[in-house]
């Protein structure tokens, strides 16, 4: 069985912080990993990264975002995620088709029957074994991300287009990942994103390893 496993969540559910931690504990440990992330994970990748997450003097229609995250994805699949896993690696990926459902279909209103159709063809079919959600309200999620925006060495914002977006649209995007995890509760792993750092890795841990040991 394939060992990708996938972070998802709201905008500063923290999970790549815990992504970073996760590898860090796998690789600590002698365990091949190789951590990755969406949009990127390639060159082209991190191009497409640099066009949907920054502002910009032009407009980009929803479909025209979704066609975006869906060409990096398919990229990414097969340059680097499928590669890794037949060389038996375990592959973590911070964000992943569960994130265009979430986005484009419950956040921006596309059809959600035709992500399912789109999500497919662009991941060769690939489906994470299992998924972490970090659940966590938006306003507390935002003000982490708006936190950490501002902390930035020379304060310009970056990658904030969707940060900029409503808290609204925000709990549709949380709403939409509970859905999907109801609807697919084998694959999925709910977690408490509030509480701090560590407490949130111990979750995360206990569940990890008996999927990868
Ligand atoms: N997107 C999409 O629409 N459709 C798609 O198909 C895909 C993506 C693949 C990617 O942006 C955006 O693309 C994303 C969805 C969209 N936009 N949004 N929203 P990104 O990769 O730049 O950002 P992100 O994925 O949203 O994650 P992030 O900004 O890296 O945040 P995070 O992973 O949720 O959290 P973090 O970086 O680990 O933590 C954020 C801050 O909180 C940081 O300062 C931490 O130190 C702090 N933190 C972390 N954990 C805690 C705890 N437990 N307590 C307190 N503070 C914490």
């Amino acid at each position: 069985m394939d060992k990708f496993i996938t972070f998802e969540g709201i905008e500063g559910c923290g999970k790549t912080t815990q992504i970073k931690m996760a590898g860090d504990y796998l690789s600590g440990t002698g365990i091949p990993v190789v951590l990755t992330e969406e949009p990127g994970g390639t060159a082209f990748g991190r191009k497409i990264r640099d066009i949907v997450l920054n502002r910009s003097s032009y407009d980009i229609s929803a479909e025209a975002e979704l066609l975006l995250f869906l060409s990096a994805r398919a990229q990414h699949v097969r340059e680097l995620i499928k590669p890794a896993l037949i060389q038996n690696k375990i592959v973590l990926c911070d964000r992943f088709s569960d994130a265009t459902m979430a986005y484009q279909g419950f956040g921006r209103g596309l059809n959600t029957d035709a992500l399912e159709a789109m999500n497919a063809f662009a991941a060769a079919s690939l489906k994470p074994l299992k998924t972490f959600l970090f659940d966590l309200p938006p306003e507390i999620g935002l003000s982490r991300a708006m936190r950490r925006i501002s902390q930035l060495k020379d304060f310009t914002p970056k990658e904030d287009r969707f940060e900029r977006e409503t808290v609204a649209f925000h709990e549709r995007v949380r709403e939409g990942y509970l859905r999907i995890a109801k609807d697919d509760p084998d694959r999925f792993v709910i977690i408490d994103a509030a509480p701090d750092v560590h407490a949130v890795f111990d979750q995360v841990r206990s569940c990890l390893l008996p999927l990868v040991t």
